[in-house]
């Protein structure tokens, strides 16, 4: 059994294409060799004229013609069904944000891979929070862009249990290459129970489970090592240069810098560090969501 619906066609095209092509490559080679010692100054000392052969003609266009509507056909049949999803399809939003994915289902659980049931279509509603991504299922053979503002979907159905790789095959920035997920396909049973258990965090401080549901940590580290953004070890009370309306200034980080600097990012940068990469989170997350995080750095020491 196929791990998905489309591996099928998707396989069946591009062994139709590549067959066709490697045909031609090595029959062409093999004409011209031929043809350059047949037809040398040697073996044909005078050249011959000849303008033109109707009956070659018509078979050189003839049957390339068919044999690219052929391969037409094929990729046709086998893309098509992609571009529906079935009306029993199970929809789960399937958001990309530099640089992790996560998954909302229907009962509004969150996760970071995917897990769906076997024999059960299932359709993505693609999301992104910041700049183009494209969510890559190689053993699915689908992939497909996920835009910023745009409604774009994919569907599937998982054939075969088993856990496959999800990646991002659209250049996203610096950590583009750990953008990396999985894809479970369990038993119609297990994913119901899977469904309603709610994750183990209750050792979890509640401000670490925002940071790690909200991607900061794809971008901030907890132990002092620079990422893509500062660490959060240490930061509060750090004294830093920052620039503020082309400005640099000194400061040192508090309370009130970071409740700023979450919502809206994009009013101060610290200096040594790119600028614009943060999202503004000022509607995602609540004051007391903030509090919760900023609670949390404090005890990062
Ligand atoms: C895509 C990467 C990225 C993500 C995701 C991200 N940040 Fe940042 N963040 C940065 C960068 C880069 C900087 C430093 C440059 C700047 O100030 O814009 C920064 C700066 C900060 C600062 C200021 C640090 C200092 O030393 O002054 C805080 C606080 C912060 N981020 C918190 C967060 C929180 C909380 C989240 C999640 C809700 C988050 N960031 C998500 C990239 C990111
Ligand atoms: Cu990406």
């Amino acid at each position: 059994m196929n791990a998905s619906n489309f591996v099928e066609g998707v396989d069946f095209s591009m062994y139709l294409i590549l067959s066709i092509s490697v045909f031609f490559l090595v029959g062409i080679t093999a004409v011209m060799i031929y043809f350059l010692f047949r037809y040398s100054k040697k073996n044909n000392p005078v050249a011959t004229n000849i303008s033109h052969n109707t009956y070659l003609e018509v078979i050189w266009t003839v049957i390339p013609t068919i044999l690219v509507l052929i391969m037409f056909w094929y990729g046709w049949t086998g893309y098509k069904p992609m571009l529906t999803a079935p009306d029993d399809a199970m929809e789960i939003d399937a958001i990309g944000q530099m640089w992790k994915w996560s998954f909302k289902y229907p009962n509004g659980k969150t996760c970071d891979s995917l897990v769906i049931p076997l024999n059960q279509p299932v359709k993505l509603n693609l999301i992104s929070k910041d700049v183009l991504h494209s969510l890559f299922i190689p053993a699915f053979r689908v992939k497909q862009d996920v835009v910023p503002g745009g409604n774009n979907m994919m569907w599937f159905t998982g054939q075969k249990l088993g856990t496959y790789d999800i990646l991002c095959a659209e250049y996203c920035g610096q950590l583009h290459s750990y953008m990396l997920s999985t894809v479970s396909v369990v038993e119609a049973d297990n994913f119901d129970s899977w469904l309603v258990s709610s994750p183990d965090t209750s050792n979890d401080h509640p401000g670490l489970t925002l940071l790690k549901n909200n991607a900061c940590l794809s971008c901030h580290t907890r132990d002092g090592s620079r990422l893509v953004g500062p660490s959060f070890k240490n930061l509060i009370g750090k004294t830093e240069t920052i620039l503020r309306d082309g400005n640099e200034e000194e400061i040192v980080v508090d309370n009130q810098y970071i409740m700023n600097k979450i919502k809206t990012p994009s009013s101060v940068s610290v200096v040594g560090y790119q600028a614009g990469l943060m999202t503004p989170y000022g509607e995602i997350l609540s004051d007391d969501d903030i509090n919760n995080i900023i609670d949390y750095i404090s005890t990062l020491k």
